[in-house]
């Protein structure tokens, strides 16, 4: 029997953070702590590329195109959907949720997944750096772990 595990290093990786503006307080704190992980991490500062986009609607084209740049070996999604009185809430959640782990499995590019889904905004302050962590940091470790993971499992071309 063989256990594998990716080992979230990130020396000598190009990532991208792919972050939304809306609710932008929130936001910046997760790439904030994005950015601190992948750096603890071993990723070179002048390696990461934040790309901004409004909503987290627009998260997943950002993120496709990246992908296909061909640039990246790992993908930070970040965002915040706060609900409100109407439905609009659980379109745009499931949808920028439904559209990253699409644009993922499509390129077969690890993609951390920080987009917080969020009842308040007390829940959101609390999972952007109080007292349930930085989603942002814990997306990025993912990604690590999952670019290394991914190399692991990778079939060598036979000639
Ligand atoms: N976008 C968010 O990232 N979070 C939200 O909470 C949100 N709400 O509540 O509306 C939101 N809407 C904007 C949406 O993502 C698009 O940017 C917009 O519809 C333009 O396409």
């Amino acid at each position: 029997m063989a256990e594998i595990t990716g080992n979230p290093v990130g020396s000598g990786r190009r990532v991208a953070v792919v972050a939304s503006r809306f609710n932008e307080t929130i936001t910046r704190a997760l790439v904030d702590g994005a950015l601190d992980a992948l750096v603890r991490h071993g990723v070179a500062f002048d390696d990461i590329d934040v790309i901004w986009v409004p909503g987290a609607w627009e998260l997943p084209l950002a993120a496709r195109h990246a992908m296909a740049s061909d640039r990246y070996e790992a993908i930070v999604a970040l965002g915040a959907v706060i609900r409100g009185d109407t439905p609009h809430f659980d379109f745009v959640a499931g949808e920028a949720s439904r559209g990253l782990a699409d644009a993922s499995r499509d390129s077969e590019i690890p993609l951390g997944f920080g987009l917080l889904t969020c009842d308040t905004m007390e829940q959101a302050l609390a999972r952007c750096g109080g007292e349930h962590g930085n989603k942002g940091w814990d997306a990025s470790v993912a990604a690590l772990e999952m670019a290394d993971l991914m190399g692991q499992l990778d079939v060598p071309d036979e000639d």
